[in-house]
C-alpha cells in the first residue's frame, strides 16, 4: 500500500501482484500520526465493494463500547427474539429494533411496524449515538442527509447465519442502508441482482461499517454461519449487526 499526497487530499493506493486495485481518500489524522481529533468522525479506509457500496474498515471502532451499551439499553426494552418466517422457519439470528419502525416477521408475513409485538409498545427510540454514527458513515460514502427511521439489530451466536436475501421492504430505495458489525467476525456474502449471481465473500469485523446504496442496494446478500472459534473480547462468541434504514419515503 502506498500513501501519497495530492493537492486534493491524502490518498492510499493498494496493489495486488503489482496491479493497482483502487485508490482511496484517507483521513490524515488517523494514518499519518498527527494530532488526533477525538470528536471527529473516523473516516478510515474507504474500500469500494461494488457500485455504490463502500466498506469503511474500523469506522465504528472508537465508539464500539458505547454502541454496545446502547444496544443493551434497547434490548432492555425490546428483547432479542428469534422470529418465525412465513415459511415456518425460526431465524437463527435473534433480532430487535429501535427507531420509528421495526422489522417483524411471523407466520403471516413480514413487514415494518411501529410497535414491538412482544410488548405492544412503540419501539425504543433510536439512541442518538447510533443514529449519529450511521449519518456520518453515509456522509463519508457521499450519501448526504441520510435520515434513518429504523435500526434493525441482529444478534448472532455460534452457528447462526442469514441466508441470501434482498432488502426490498423499504419504500425509499434512494437511501442507502448502513450496516455496523460489532463483536465476533463473520463471513459476509455479497452477490448481484439475481439470486443465482455468484456471491463474493468478505470478512466483517468488530468496528467495520458498510454503506450500501445505488445499484448495490438491491443486491442479494447474507452471512455464513458464525464460526465455532469466532470471538471478540468485547462480546465473547457473539456478533451484533446494526442496519440503519430509511423505510418511509
Ligand atoms: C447489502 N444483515 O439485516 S449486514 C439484514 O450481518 C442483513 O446481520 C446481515 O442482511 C448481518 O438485512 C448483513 C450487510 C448488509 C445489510 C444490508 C444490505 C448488506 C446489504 C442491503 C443491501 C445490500
Ligand atoms: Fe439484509
Amino acid at each position: 500500500m502506498t500513501v501519497y499526497l495530492r493537492n486534493d487530499g491524502v490518498f492510499c493506493q493498494t496493489h495486488v501482484h503489482g496491479v493497482n486495485m483502487a485508490t482511496y481518500p484517507i483521513a490524515i489524522d488517523r494514518f499519518m500520526n498527527q494530532t488526533p481529533d477525538l470528536f471527529a468522525p473516523t473516516p478510515a479506509l474507504r474500500e469500494p465493494i461494488d457500485d455504490g457500496a463502500w466498506l469503511l474498515r474500523g469506522f465504528a471502532l472508537d465508539q464500539a463500547d458505547h454502541l454496545l451499551e446502547a444496544i443493551q439499553q434497547v434490548a432492555a426494552q425490546a428483547a432479542f427474539r428469534h422470529q418465525v418466517t412465513p415459511g415456518g422457519h425460526t431465524m437463527s439470528a435473534a433480532m430487535s429494533s429501535c427507531g420509528l419502525l421495526g422489522w417483524v416477521t411471523d407466520r403471516y408475513g413480514y413487514r415494518y411496524g411501529s410497535r414491538d409485538p412482544l410488548t405492544d409498545q412503540p419501539w425504543p427510540e433510536m439512541p442518538p449515538i447510533l443514529r449519529q454514527l450511521a449519518v456520518e458513515a453515509a456522509e463519508a460514502s457521499d450519501y448526504a442527509h441520510f435520515e434513518p427511521d429504523a435500526c434493525l439489530i441482529n444478534r448472532y451466536e455460534t452457528g447462526a447465519k442469514m441466508g441470501l436475501h434482498q432488502d426490498k421492504d423499504e419504500e425509499d430505495m434512494d437511501a442507502p442502508i448502513v450496516s455496523v458489525s460489532l463483536g465476533a467476525p463473520i463471513r459476509f456474502l455479497f452477490g448481484g441482482l439475481a439470486r443465482t449471481d455468484k456471491a463474493e465473500g468478505w470478512k466483517l469485523e468488530h468496528g467495520d461499517v458498510v454503506v450500501w446504496g445505488g445499484p448495490s442496494r438491491l443486491f442479494f446478500h447474507g452471512v455464513a454461519p458464525l464460526g465455532k472459534r469466532a470471538e471478540h473480547p468485547a462480546t465473547g462468541a457473539m456478533r451484533y449487526n446494526l442496519t440503519f434504514r430509511k423505510v418511509r419515503a
